[in-house]
This record gives structure tokens, C-alpha cells and sequence, in this order.
């Protein structure tokens, strides 16, 4: 029986199971889970739901239906059950314990899912660190057991005392890990603040996952980044330069996609690379106009932005996918939009000029009047900006030019 388990030959078949609450459409999001499934490498042989209005503490879904789903995982010899949701600890014991069936949840696909994509030191450990957070609670559990060879079902895992330096170990490793992240955080924090010195302006593409987020990223840029019709293909943000049609040189970030109750240890896990897009100056949130959850998918996308911190940053949402979409007029009424095909370059002409618009600028006029001593200083503005007038008078130089707005923050004095 242990052997069945360990079986990894061929794909696992998983059975999903749901449950419909009414708080938001069970369908939709079962599908999307079979998505996962199927990315992960899992074969979905079917789907379950069951209406009710709170999940049941011991069991999330009732003693009836699970007996059902044992029956069921016999015959179709079925190797995982997918629950949509987040199981706690006993719950997920608990249902091992009744179908004889490992038993994961929604957020240890995604995080299986991310540590199949993790390519960069830094993605890996943040992937890591989610993953030992996610796992600590649950150690000693069937879980454990049912995957290692020879564990023997029924039996409780390791014994108590193996079972405490697990914990101890895991506890090293995950401070070990959070150091790592905050130096390599640190480094980046660094790396912004001498971009924002230099007043470059960087622009960040975000949104669902497999938007085309990174397809958009490779036209604009010729990047060459990876872009994949499967989830979460990109996990790393990747900066390419790009000149806008109006001569300004701006950084262009792909990052991330985003997903409907993106796990909270992932989101934790993965800030410091998430704030690279809260550190934008300007926001292209990109979604598939072809998708019929396309409405939704900003939604989502929008909302975790909020909780990032980026509410009220300048931002264009970009209708990706045109080129297979139906009409979709009524989504862009009273936004920053544009409609693009990442693939075929529709549009993006349009992007462009909407992105020189929603930019804040970077120079402005002004008109100034310097004391004679400050030679120098005249030299500085001479060579960054462009003087239009330039008249010595009794009280000093006087120069009508335009220039770097950081640069004119010294002068703030002599303006006259
Ligand atoms: N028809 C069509 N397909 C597109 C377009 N843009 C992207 N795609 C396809 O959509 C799929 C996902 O594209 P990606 O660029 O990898 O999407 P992403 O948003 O970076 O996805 P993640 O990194 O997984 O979050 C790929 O198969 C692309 O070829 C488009 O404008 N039209
Ligand atoms: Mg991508």
C-alpha cells in the first residue's frame, strides 16, 4: 500500500473537492483548481462539491460525503484529493484518517506549483520559507507518514521525541531563511533608492497570472523572458530598460502573477519582490479580455495591490488579448485603459502614449535667480537642462530653464 503512495510514475489523479458556500462562485474557482492540478502534474479524474453554508471543523465537508469520496478513491484508485480551501491541521488529519487518501489543500498545490517554477536563489528561498511556514503546524500528521516509504498507514509519523527536533530543526531553518530574505531585501531596498536618486522612473507590469504579462514584457523589450500558457510561469521580477516615444529611458518589471486567495505565507514570503511593484512609479495592470473572469481577475488583482500599499499609485489597465477577446467595451468604462494584443503588438502604440500621459514628469520650467557666487551651480543646470534665457543683472544670473525636477529642489530658493 505504501508503495502505491510513492508511486511517481505515472501522474497522480486527484480528485477535487469543493465546497459551495455561496460566497463566491464554487464552479468558477474549481476550475481554476483544476488549472493548478494539472500544472502541478496532477491528473484531475473528477470534481465534488458540496452545498453548505460552513465547512464542518473536524471534517470540512460531512461525514456522509467523505465516506462516499473513500468509496470512490478505492475504486478509481485514486491518489490525492484536492481540497479547495484551506485545511487546518486536523481537519486535513482527519480526512486522511477516514479516505485512506494524502490529502492536500489549495494553498499547498500553489506552493507546490511555485517550488516547481523557482529558478532565481531568492525565489527559492522565499518559496522555502513559505513552505516550512505552512508545513510546521502539520508535522507528525498523516501526511508525513503516508509519503514516506514504509510508514505504514494508521501509524501516528515519527515518535514524539523525533517529532520535537523535526520542529526545532524546521524553526532554525525558517530564521535561517528570514535572515537570507531581509539581507537580499536590503540589497534591493538599496538598488531602488540609487534608481529613484538617478529620478529613474520604473513601471510595473502586474496582474492575474497567465495574463500575458510577460509576453507584453518580451514585445515592448525584446526581453526574452519565459511565457508559458501555464500558471505562475514567472516567478522572479525581471527589469528591462524602455524608451518611451517621448525620449524618457523608464525601467519596464515583470512580476509575479496574482491568483484569487493567494496564499497569506506566499504574499508574506514574497514581499521583498512584490515591492518591487509597490515601488513603481506607474502600474500596468494586465488581464485577459478574453477570459470570462476577466472583470473578476482585476478585481482581485487590484484589491491585493491595496493591501500592498499601492492604492491611489498611477495606473492603466491594460485589456491583453484582443486579438481572441469579444467586445469588451463594457469593461473599460471609467478607467485608464487601453486594449493591446501582447501577441500580435495591437495597440501598443496606444499603451505607450497612454503611459508618457500617466507618468508624472520629470522636468519642468522654472526661472531663477543666482547670486554671482554660485558659478558652479549655473554650470549643473547649464549642462543637465535646457536654458531658454540667460541675462546678468545687478543682483545676480538670471536663467529661465528647463530642468531634472530633483535637480531643482536645490534651488528651491532662488526661484524666482
Ligand atoms: N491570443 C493571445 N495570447 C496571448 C497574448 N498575450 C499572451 N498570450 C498567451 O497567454 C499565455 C500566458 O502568457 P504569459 O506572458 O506567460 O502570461 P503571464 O501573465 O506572464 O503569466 P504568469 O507568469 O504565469 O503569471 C501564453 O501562452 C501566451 O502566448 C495575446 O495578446 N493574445
Ligand atoms: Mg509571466
Amino acid at each position: 500500500m505504501a508503495q502505491f503512495f510513492e508511486n511517481t510514475q505515472k501522474p497522480e489523479s486527484a480528485l477535487l473537492v469543493g465546497v459551495d458556500s455561496g460566497d463566491f462562485d464554487c464552479e468558477v474557482s474549481l476550475d481554476e483548481l483544476a488549472e493548478l492540478a494539472k500544472t502541478a502534474g496532477a491528473e484531475v479524474i473528477a470534481k465534488v462539491t458540496q452545498k453548505r453554508e460552513k465547512p464542518d471543523a473536524a471534517t470540512y465537508i460531512g461525514r456522509g460525503r467523505l465516506d462516499e469520496i473513500k468509496d470512490f478513491c478505492k475504486e478509481n484508485e485514486v491518489d490525492l484529493l484536492i481540497f479547495d480551501c484551506e485545511l487546518t491541521p486536523s481537519q486535513q488529519r482527519n480526512i486522511e484518517d477516514i479516505t485512506d487518501v494524502r490529502v492536500i489543500d489549495r494553498t499547498e498545490l500553489i506552493l507546490d506549483i511555485f517550488a516547481l517554477r523557482a529558478r532565481s536563489g531568492e525565489g527559492k528561498l522565499q518559496v522555502e520559507l513559505a513552505q516550512l511556514k505552512y508545513s510546521l503546524p502539520r508535522l507528525g500528521g498523516k501526511g508525513t507518514s503516508l509519503s514516506r516509504l514504509g510508514g505504514g498507514i494508521g501509524t501516528r509519523g515519527p515518535g514524539e521525541t523525533k517529532l520535537e527536533t523535526d520542529r526545532r530543526h524546521i524553526r532554525r531553518r525558517i530564521k535561517n531563511l528570514e535572515d537570507n530574505l531581509e539581507a537580499l531585501s536590503r540589497r534591493r531596498k538599496l538598488a531602488r533608492t540609487r534608481r529613484e536618486k538617478d529620478g529613474a522612473q520604473t513601471i510595473a507590469i502586474v496582474g492575474y497570472t497567465n495574463a500575458g504579462k510577460s509576453t507584453l514584457m518580451n514585445t515592448l523589450t525584446k526581453a526574452g523572458v519565459l511565457a508559458e500558457d501555464k500558471l505562475f510561469a514567472t516567478l522572479d521580477p525581471t527589469a528591462r530598460a524602455l524608451t518611451l516615444p517621448d525620449g524618457r529611458k523608464v525601467m519596464l518589471i515583470d512580476t509575479v502573477g496574482f491568483i484569487r486567495r493567494l496564499p497569506h505565507g506566499l504574499v508574506e514570503a514574497f514581499k521583498s519582490t512584490l515591492e518591487e511593484a509597490v515601488s513603481a512609479t506607474l502600474i500596468l495592470n494586465v488581464c485577459d479580455a478574453s477570459s470570462p473572469d476577466c472583470a473578476e481577475h482585476l478585481d482581485v488583482t487590484n484589491r491585493l495591490l491595496d493591501e500592498l500599499g499601492c492604492a491611489g499609485k498611477p495606473t492603466i489597465a491594460v485589456f491583453n488579448k484582443c486579438d481572441i477577446a469579444p467586445d469588451t467595451g463594457w469593461l473599460t468604462a471609467g478607467l485608464r485603459s487601453v486594449k493591446i494584443s501582447a501577441l500580435s503588438g495591437e495597440g501598443l502604440d496606444n499603451l505607450l502614449n497612454e503611459i508618457v500621459k500617466a507618468l508624472p514628469p520629470t522636468r519642468k520650467k522654472v526661472s531663477l535667480l543666482l547670486p554671482y557666487n554660485m558659478g558652479s551651480d549655473a554650470a549643473l543646470l547649464r549642462n543637465d537642462g535646457a536654458v531658454e534665457v540667460e541675462e546678468y543683472r545687478p543682483d545676480g544670473l538670471f536663467m529661465t530653464v528647463t530642468a531634472d525636477i530633483n535637480l531643482l529642489e536645490r534651488y528651491q530658493d532662488y526661484i524666482v
